[in-house]
């Protein structure tokens, strides 16, 4: 009973060759390919190079400005996800160069943007009417739909991260964009405003939390820095993470963007984690010292201000020489507030 039907090849063949015309698909015949035992994906573990990176925008420099590049990027392309402007299936990754004397134009869009300062000695962005000067290893957000600008009134070049969520917003085609029309939007705040009214574990009376980014603009490296270095002392160390911090809006205690999960994390000379697989592919930013990554046994070592990418459930292990420090992103919100969000930490 319920056994009969055994039909020989040619005969399902043809049945699915005939029903394709009518936009049916047999899901008996894809299924083991779309509802897998594992995270399956063709995004592949890779490593950029920084100098590498910044001396080909360098290069561009030479035959385009900020302002009619309108921003002047070049995207860390996932090998495995050729053609598509990702650097996971969820994110995207790029490194901006603002030359001296140089604006990229006010605009705005639904994609939320993160920035990580690789090299600067003044330059700024402004985002809802407040700017920021930007230094090395500060984490600064652009949240969804606040017109942003970035300058560079010093005299040297500035480059920094961008991590966005362009494929989440692409994959649920809710993206608006528009240009302001002017090169920098009107400065409503005095700088330092967000961090004075936020970043102090303060929070003005009566405030209410009206949108799901954080009302932090920049988080300073200094202070992530020296919290970390504070803890260092006090053998906290997590023997899959070193010391690691997230970075969170201090209205709910949650993730400081609703799409990307940011965290800074400290590992100190001689440390080797244990092996780790987490459902969120992240990028990792190296900040200070260096080491190396083993993914799935293969080793990407990596200095200040190279980028490596993990793909989601590979087996990540770090190793470190000397004091490290690394910055890192994901989609980890995403997946957590979906209740997708799996780890697992190997070698019990
Ligand atoms: O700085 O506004 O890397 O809109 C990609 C899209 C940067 C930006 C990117 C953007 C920006």
């Amino acid at each position: 009973m319920g056994s009969q039907p055994s039909a020989d090849t040619a005969t399902r063949d043809a049945f699915y060759q005939e029903i394709e015309p009518e936009n049916l698909r047999a899901l008996w015949s894809v299924m083991a390919g779309i509802i897998t035992p594992e995270p399956k994906s063709p995004c592949v573990a890779f490593k950029w190079t920084y100098e590498a990176v910044r001396a080909r925008l360098m290069e561009a420099a030479e035959f385009i400005t900020a302002k009619e590049a309108e921003r002047r990027v070049l995207i860390l392309e996932n090998p495995g996800l050729k053609g598509t402007s990702k650097v996971t299936t969820s994110l995207y990754c790029g490194v901006q160069l603002v030359m001296p004397g140089e604006v990229a134009p006010a605009h705005r869009h639904s994609q939320s943007a993160l920035r990580f300062v690789l090299e600067a000695k003044g330059g700024h962005t402004a985002v809802g009417g407040e700017k920021t000067e930007m230094h090395f290893g500060d984490f600064i957000i652009t949240p969804n739909w606040e017109w942003h600008d970035h300058g560079n009134t010093s005299d040297t070049p500035v480059l920094w991260l961008d991590g966005l969520d362009i494929p989440i917003v692409q994959f649920l085609d809710a993206s608006f964009a528009e240009a302001l029309g002017e090169d920098e939007q009107p400065l409503s705040k005095p700088e330092g405003d967000s961090l004075a009214r936020f970043g102090t574990n303060m929070l003005p009376v009566g405030f209410e939390k009206t949108t799901p980014t954080s009302p932090v603009f920049n988080y300073p490296y200094e202070r992530s820095r020296e919290a970390l270095e504070s803890l260092r002392a006090r053998d906290d160390w997590d023997p899959w993470h070193g010391l690691k911090m997230r970075y969170v809006n201090p209205l709910d205690g949650g993730w400081a963007m609703p799409t990307i999960g940011t965290c800074l994390q400290l590992l100190p000379k001689g440390f080797v984690t244990r092996p780790y697989r987490s459902t969120d592919a992240t990028v990792f930013v190296g900040v200070e010292g260096c080491g190396s990554i083993r993914i799935d046994g293969e080793s990407f070592t990596w200095a200040p201000r190279d980028v490596v990418v993990v793909p989601s459930w590979r087996e990540v292990v770090h190793e470190v020489a000397e004091d490290a420090v690394l910055f890192s992103y994901s989609d980890r919100p995403v997946q957590e507030k979906l209740g997708l969000w799996r780890e697992r930490r190997g070698n019990q």
